[in-house]
């Protein structure tokens, strides 16, 4: 097969990207491995940018979100007892973010390319690229034990932390910069109603919680759990038990528990690989970077890659400007390290770290007080929650 950009992984780094070339012409293909149920199973993001929601939009895959998505105009962070509102929409002159399941956006993309015929092959395995640093780069797979070629101008890695591309970069080439957390997160998902209007951010001495929802009548809620905690010794009981102790009395008194529709633990790593391109191959997304999901920018850094790389290519189809690739790296890496910094900071302000002791707890009290004493401080946590701009 021939095509000219081809790209690995149906997230919505892929999907996205996809569908933005196929509007303009550009010819390319998805190869996944997995089936497309599997990918729809998965339960990740919540929390859209303005940018990232723009660009569904101009995906023309953004109707569900406006229909079904909520805006939300700030967030809460409970501690010592109660909740403090961070009100962005005040703080940044109306700013907002999209609370819109990744799941249901990855649905809507699928649908979008359906009704395109986009290509998108399910079931790839042993997936690899070849030739990078050539004009004619090209991938190989297997698919129901045969053997199959794409012969292409670009290869895309938008195939997750644990895909083939990034190891395609020699490794005298790629650096990488890594953290890993000593925790994990325990989410759940609950057809109850959320239980409060926004997003819950909960500093607690027995770990940080957090309250999310889908709609007003699913939720999702999150616990900081030991690194090595096994999903079987938490059964539902269990986890709404624990979540109420490190809730608010008020808010505690008023969540409403049901059975779980899913359960899963997902450990906590920020990772950078630099550079993102090599030759005729790109990294976007999680592929290229991972934060841990307390500042809510995974998929909202994957948006962006996909716009700087979206408007590289194009313009090389268009009129041969080379520019827009040439720069994509280092584009997108600037806002990546931003994102980063935030993520990371959230991340140590909002957890339980026994091995920084009384020290460092005292350090992180002095910080949510300082926050909620000074505009210029919340005003910059709002600033980067609701995305810096592209
Ligand atoms: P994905 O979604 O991992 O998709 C990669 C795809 O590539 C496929 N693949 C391969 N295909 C072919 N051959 C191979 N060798 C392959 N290897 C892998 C995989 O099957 C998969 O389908 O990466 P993508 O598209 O870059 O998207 C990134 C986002 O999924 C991720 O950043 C977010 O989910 C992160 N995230 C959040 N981001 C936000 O912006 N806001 C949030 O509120 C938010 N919450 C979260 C999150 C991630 C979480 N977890 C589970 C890590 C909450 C959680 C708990
Ligand atoms: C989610 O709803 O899954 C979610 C929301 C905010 C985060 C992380 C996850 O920071």
């Amino acid at each position: 097969m021939r095509t000219s950009v081809a790209i690995i992984g149906a997230g919505p780094s892929g999907l996205l990207l996809s569908q933005l070339l196929h509007l303009q012409g550009i010819g390319n293909v998805v190869l996944e491995r997995r089936s497309q149920d599997y990918v729809l199973g998965r339960i990740r993001a919540g929390v859209l940018e303005t940018g990232m929601a723009d660009l569904l939009r101009r995906a023309g895959a953004g109707k569900r979100m406006d229909a079904e998505g909520e805006i939300h105009e700030g967030i809460e962070i409970a501690f010592g007892g109660s909740c403090h509102r961070i009100h962005f929409a005040d703080l940044l002159d109306g700013k907002t973010v999209m609370v819109y399941g990744q799941t249901e956006l990855t649905r809507d993309l699928y649908e979008a390319r359906a009704a395109m015929d986009g290509i998108v092959i399910h079931g790839a395995e042993d997936v690899a690229p070849h030739d990078i640093k050539t004009d004619t780069p090209y991938l190989t797979y297997t698919k129901d034990g045969r053997n199959h070629r794409v012969v292409c101008d670009f290869i895309i890695a938008c195939d997750g932390f644990h895909g083939v591309g990034r190891s395609a970069i020699p490794p005298d080439i790629l650096k990488t910069f890594e953290r890993v957390y000593p925790f994990g997160w325990l989410g759940l998902l609950s057809d109850t109603p959320p239980v409060a209007d926004e997003l819950i951010y909960s500093y607690h001495e027995r770990g940080f919680a957090l309250c999310s929802l889908r709609s007003r009548t699913r939720s999702r809620y999150y616990i900081q759990v030991g690194q090595d905690e096994s999903l079987e010794a938490w059964s539902d009981d269990r986890f709404w038990d624990e979540l109420k102790r490190r809730l608010p009395q008020d808010i505690a008194s008023g969540l409403v528990t049901g059975p779980s529709i899913e359960k899963s633990i997902a450990p906590l790593r920020s990772f950078v690989a630099e550079p993102m391109r090599h030759g005729r191959l790109f990294l976007a997304g999680d592929a290229g970077h991972i934060v841990p999901p307390t500042g809510a920018k995974g998929l909202n850094l994957a948006a962006s890659d996909i716009q700087y790389l979206s408007e590289g290519l194009i313009a090389h189809y268009k009129s041969g400007d080379e520019s827009g690739l040439n720069q994509y790296s280092d584009r997108a890496l600037a806002r990546i390290w931003k994102a980063e910094r935030f993520s990371w900071w959230m991340t140590m302000l909002l957890h339980q770290f026994p091995q920084n002791g009384a020290f460092g707890q005292r350090i992180q009290n002095a910080e949510l007080e300082y926050l909620f004493s000074s505009r210029a401080a919340l005003t910059s946590v709002a600033e980067n929650y609701v995305g810096l701009p592209y």
